[in-house]
């Protein structure tokens, strides 16, 4: 059976433009599927920039209007890594000219915006999906397989953290096109949107809906010079966010992140506390998932660490890569979520996270802002 295209136009050529199209060149060898992904065209508004990344990955042509690519008949999906401030127009307008959209996270600037794009995407019925890649990392998804099975019963605590140390240097300028994660009018948020976003979303999708938080954020560079201007500006994101909160299931949420933590360059990490069991990831380790399980016998009891490498297809993914003990890398969880937006093309069912839920996290994202703001207690608004 001939396959059928899944031609993509790419908008952005950053870090996750690179990510991304790795994936799409990634996924047809390692996840065969009744689909082919053909990289289209590439869109940027530097036309030089835009050239030489469409040279390097494979692109077959570039545009450097969005508009002008969305009109395109050759174009099936788009995929967004734009700045944070132009998701929206974006996928609006890609929605209503028919595309598929795969969106860079966060959904969007907040809630009500992300509330227009879920309604933009339902209206017209096409695929969309939102790139929270670390649900796709083979121990991060064996920890949901072993959730799902019910192995750590009731949960008691949830606990992540996100730490990096890159925004430390006074010096270092906001705004334009490396740093635009700096510049409240083009990010929304500093690390809660940036960072927290990933820590919530892997939370939700183990552990069910955030209910309520409180929450404490921290700028500690209070001016930087913004590259557009020139000129010294007050700095809107937060550099440092901290919440507590309760899930709808009971568990209680303790999470962390900074841009200031001396040392950590992306330390991902986060542990679950049931009655029955306890399992913990972290990204710096990120093929490893410790388990401890109250079930084993008692004189042989302790934290055990999973190599999650075995091919015989209990761990996620991993049947498709080489053989047992041999790892994958981050890379791959952009692959990962390749292969399973097209399986749910042919399936009927959509990979999540979808618009919609992705509008969950950015509910919670809503509520840390808030909080942190009125130094209140909120609860996350239902989507
Ligand atoms: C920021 O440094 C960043 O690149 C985020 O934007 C990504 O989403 C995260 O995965 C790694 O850190």
């Amino acid at each position: 059976m001939a396959k059928k295209e899944l031609r993509v136009g790419m908008i952005g050529y950053g870090f996750m433009g690179r990510a991304h199209s790795n994936a799409y060149r990634q996924v047809g060898p390692f996840f065969p599927s009744n689909h082919t992904v053909v990289l289209k065209a590439a869109c940027a508004r530097n036309a030089a920039e835009v050239e030489k990344f469409a040279a390097t990955w494979g692109y077959e042509s570039t545009e450097t209007d969005w508009r002008k690519l969305l009109d395109r008949k050759d174009i099936d999906a788009v995929d967004i890594c734009t700045p944070n401030n132009l998701h929206k127009e974006i996928a609006i307008a890609a929605a209503a000219a028919g595309k598929m959209i795969l969106c860079e996270k966060p959904l969007a600037m907040n809630v009500a915006e992300g509330r227009e794009m879920v309604a933009a995407v339902e209206a017209a019925k096409v695929p969309n999906v939102v790139w929270y890649n670390y649900r796709r990392i083979p121990a991060v998804s064996l920890a949901k397989k072993l959730i799902d099975e019910g192995r750590l019963g009731k949960i008691f605590h949830y606990r992540a953290k996100f730490l990096q140390d890159w925004t430390i240097n006074a010096d270092l300028p906001q705004g334009g096109q490396g740093l635009w994660r700096l510049d409240a009018a083009a990010a929304g948020s500093g690390v809660s949107g940036d960072l927290l976003a990933h820590c919530i979303d892997t939370a939700v999708w183990l552990n069910g809906p955030v209910d309520r938080i409180c929450a404490m954020t921290e700028t500690f560079v209070k001016e930087r010079k913004h590259v557009l201007t020139d000129k010294m500006e007050k700095v809107g994101i937060d550099d440092a966010c901290i919440f507590m909160g309760r899930f709808a299931n009971g568990s209680l949420a303790n999470f962390e992140s900074t841009r200031y933590a001396r040392g950590h360059k992306a330390q991902y990490a986060f542990e679950i506390n049931g009655e029955k069991a306890s399992l913990a990831w972290d990204l710096h380790d990120l093929h490893r998932l410790q388990m401890f399980d109250y079930a084993d016998e008692g004189k042989i009891r302790g934290w055990k660490s999973i190599h999650v490498t075995d091919n015989g297809g209990e761990h996620p993914y991993m049947d498709k890569w080489w053989v047992p003990g041999l790892s994958v890398g981050y890379d791959t969880s952009f692959t990962h979520q390749v292969a399973d937006f097209l399986a749910g093309l042919e399936s009927g069912t959509p990979a999540g996270p979808t618009f919609r839920d992705a509008l969950e996290t950015q509910a919670v994202l809503d509520a840390i802002l808030d909080s942190a703001k009125t130094q209140a207690w909120v609860t996350v608004a239902k989507t």
